[in-house]
C-alpha cells in the first residue's frame, strides 16, 4: 500500500512513525514535484494541485483537517485535480469538539461575566462594579450544527445559556432550539446575543456574517469567529462595533492569514485576537481515525467523513 503526503507546515516525522506504527504494510513517502508514481492513498493540506491530478487509482484522499475549503477551492480552478469517483475524507472531531468546547466556553464566560471590561477597567485603575447579565437573556446562537457546531451548543447548554442553532437540515435535541434553511434565519437571529459561527466556508456561506445579519441580533450582540475569516465581512463588523450594535468580537480566523500588520482588529480595543488555533489537528486522533479509515477502505467500506464535493462541506 503506497500513501503520499503533503503538509505545509507539520512536521512530517510524527506522521510517518505515527502510519507506519499502525499500518505495518503500509509505504508512506513526501509527495514531491514530478512524483507520478503508483499510490493508494493521499494525506493533504492545501495539496499542490498537480499532487492528485490523474491519480484514478486512488481510494481516498484524505484532508488533514476538519475544514476542506482549500482542496475545494484548487478543485473548482482545476475540475481535474480528483479523479471521478476519488472519495475526500476530512476530520470529523479527532479531539477538535473539546478544544472547541475550551474557547466557546471561556469566552462566553468572560462576555458574562464582563470579565473584557473589568480588565480594560483595571488597566484605568478604576474600581467599578458593571451590571451583570441576565443568564436566561444571555441567548447564545450558533451558527451550523455539525459535528463542532453541536458539541459547542452541548458545553454552552451545561453553563445553563439558552442555546440555539442554525442549520441546513432539520434537527432536533433536548434543551436546544434549532432552525434551518434560509427561511429561519431572521428568527434565529432575533435576540440572540451571542454569535457564534462554526459554519463550513462555501459559496452559500462566504459573507454571511454581514451588516444585515448583525443588525438583526440583540443590540449590545457579542460574535465569536470560530469557522473561516471569509463568513464575515471585516468592515461591517467593525462598523457594528463603532455604532454599538456589537459590543466585543473573538476572531480566530481572519480572510488574511496571518492578519496583516495595521489591520483594525489588530489594535481594537473590543475585538480578541487568536492565531488560528480554536480547534488544531491533533496528529494522534487524527491517525487513528486515518488508519483506520484506510483499514475499512481496504475491506470495501465506506468509511465516515466523506466530503459531498456537490454541498461543499
Ligand atoms: P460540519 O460539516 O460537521 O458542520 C457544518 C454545519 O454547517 C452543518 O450543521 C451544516 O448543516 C451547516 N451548514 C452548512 N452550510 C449551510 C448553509 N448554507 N446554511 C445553513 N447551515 C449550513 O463541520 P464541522 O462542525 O466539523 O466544522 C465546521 C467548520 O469549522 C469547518 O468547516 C472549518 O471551517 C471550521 N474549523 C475551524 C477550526 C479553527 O481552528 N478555527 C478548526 C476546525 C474547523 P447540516 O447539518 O444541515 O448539513
Ligand atoms: C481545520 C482548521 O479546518 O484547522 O481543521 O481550521
Amino acid at each position: 500500500m503506497d500513501i503520499i503526503y503533503y503538509h505545509p507546515s507539520f512536521k512530517n516525522d510524527t506522521w510517518f512513525t505515527g502510519i507506519q506504527a499502525r499500518l505495518p504494510q503500509a509505504r508512506m513517502r513526501v509527495w514531491e514535484p514530478g512524483d507520478t508514481a503508483p499510490a493508494d492513498y493521499a494525506l493533504v493540506r492545501t495539496p499542490p494541485v498537480e499532487m492528485l491530478q490523474g491519480r484514478s487509482a486512488l481510494k481516498g484522499v484524505f484532508a488533514l483537517g476538519a475544514g476542506v475549503d482549500d482542496i475545494l477551492d484548487q478543485l473548482r480552478a482545476h475540475p481535474d485535480m480528483l479523479a471521478a469517483g476519488v472519495p475526500l475524507f476530512r476530520l470529523e472531531d479527532t479531539g477538535m469538539s473539546l478544544q472547541m468546547q475550551e474557547y466557546a466556553v471561556y469566552t462566553v464566560l468572560g462576555w458574562f461575566r464582563r470579565f473584557n471590561e473589568y480588565q480594560q477597567l483595571q488597566a484605568q485603575g478604576q474600581w467599578t462594579y458593571l451590571k451583570n447579565h441576565v443568564r436566561r437573556d444571555f441567548t447564545v446562537g450558533v451558527l451550523g450544527a455539525g459535528v463542532l457546531g453541536l458539541a459547542v451548543a452541548e458545553s454552552l447548554k451545561a453553563w445553563g445559556f439558552p442555546v440555539r442553532c442554525w442549520s441546513r437540515s432539520p434537527k432536533q435535541r433536548e434543551g436546544i432550539t434549532f432552525y434551518h434553511g434560509n427561511d429561519q434565519l431572521s428568527d434565529f437571529l432575533a435576540d440572540t446575543h451571542v454569535l457564534i459561527n462554526l459554519l463550513p466556508s462555501t459559496a452559500e456561506t462566504n459573507g454571511i456574517i454581514n451588516l444585515a445579519m448583525l443588525n438583526q441580533l440583540k443590540p449590545g450582540a457579542y460574535v465569536l469567529n470560530l469557522a473561516r475569516g471569509a463568513h464575515l465581512v471585516d468592515a461591517d463588523l467593525l462598523a457594528a462595533l463603532e455604532s454599538g450594535q456589537v459590543k466585543a468580537a473573538a476572531l480566530d480566523v481572519f480572510a488574511v492569514e496571518p492578519l496583516p500588520e495595521g489591520h483594525a482588529f489588530w489594535r481594537h480595543p473590543n475585538v480578541a485576537i487568536t492565531p488560528h488555533n480554536a480547534a488544531v489537528t491533533l496528529p494522534e486522533e487524527a491517525m487513528d481515525y486515518i488508519a483506520r479509515a484506510i483499514m475499512q477502505r481496504e475491506a470495501g467500506e465506506m468509511p465516515t467523513g466523506q466530503v459531498d464535493l456537490a454541498r461543499g462541506y
